[in-house]
């Protein structure tokens, strides 16, 4: 039986790193996205390879995301993978300098777009059962707290929790859950996050050496393709660059 595995927000980076690393393999994707022209012709160079069906979707849109996934053709019924990785941080001043509509736009993507696109197809990761798994894409900012990372952290710090609940309740049916939590990874995630600022996004990873999208392509693939037994429940990785300094002590 052919493999299948959901993406959301393969149009850069991560997801787009796995929809590469997945359709290699031979696996059926389905792929989604807001950028239409990008989407589609991902889909259209990787159906040279596999079976794709993209979806047009904002995940933060329920009533589509649930139009959409029920829509799904036949070939669809059954899901090996799950990658829940549409995200986003946007800004990282202060708290008290920050607009409340990025901090809603944060939490209605990578809390309630993670939250309707895990509900809506658990039944088809159940109907595959053994071997199914849904794979989580946190940070370390949902580990570790830094200046500016506010609501971004707190999403994540939920992505934690929720897929250790998940694993909970979806005890029996075979389908399995990790969050991985990378650092610092080369992507537009940093030109979202500073409104399209070059030169801020070139002075985040100068001299860096950071992670890239296909590295964490690759770990996941890994993840998806343990033995049906093995359930990989979280797994951070950073740079080797990356680590962390102390506490800081603000002194009258
Ligand atoms: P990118 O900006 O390259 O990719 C983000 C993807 O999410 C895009 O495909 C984008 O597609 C999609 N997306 C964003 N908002 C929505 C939405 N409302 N509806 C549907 N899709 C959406 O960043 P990364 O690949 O780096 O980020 C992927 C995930 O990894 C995010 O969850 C991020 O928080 C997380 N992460 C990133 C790290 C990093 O350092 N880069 C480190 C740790 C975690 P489109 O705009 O076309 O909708
Ligand atoms: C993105 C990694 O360190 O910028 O989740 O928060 S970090």
């Amino acid at each position: 039986m052919t493999s299948t595995v959901f993406i959301t927000g393969a149009t850069s980076g991560f997801g787009e790193a796995c929809a590469r690393r997945f359709a290699q393999a031979g696996w059926s994707l389905v792929l989604t996205g807001r950028r239409e022209e990008r989407l589609n012709a991902l889909c259209a160079e990787l159906s040279k390879e596999t079976l794709v069906h993209g979806l047009v979707l904002d995940v933060r849109d329920r009533k589509a995301m649930e139009q959409a996934i029920a829509g799904l053709p036949p070939e669809f019924d059954k899901l090996t993978g799950l990658i829940n990785n549409a995200g986003l941080a946007l800004g990282a001043d202060p708290a008290p300098k920050c607009d409340l509509d990025d901090w809603d736009t944060m939490v209605d993507t990578n809390i309630k777009g993670l939250m309707y696109s895990t509900r809506l197809l658990l039944p088809r990761l159940i109907a595959h059962g053994r071997g199914a798994s849904i794979l989580n894409v946190g940070s370390v900012a949902g580990d570790y707290p830094y200046p500016g990372s506010h609501v971004y952290g707190g999403t994540k710090a939920f992505v934690k929790q929720f897929s250790l609940s998940l694993r909970c309740d979806l005890q029996g049916t075979g389908v399995r859950v990790t969050n991985i939590e990378p650092g610092l990874c080369e992507s537009e995630f940093s030109l979202v996050r500073f409104g399209g600022d070059q030169a801020r996004y070139d002075a985040t990873y100068a001299g860096a050496e950071p992670l890239q999208p296909q590295d964490i392509a690759e770990t996941i693939f890994w993840v998806l393709n343990q033995p049906p037994h093995v359930n990989i429940n979280s797994l951070e990785l950073m740079p080797v660059s990356q680590a962390w300094s102390g506490f800081s002590i603000h002194r009258k």
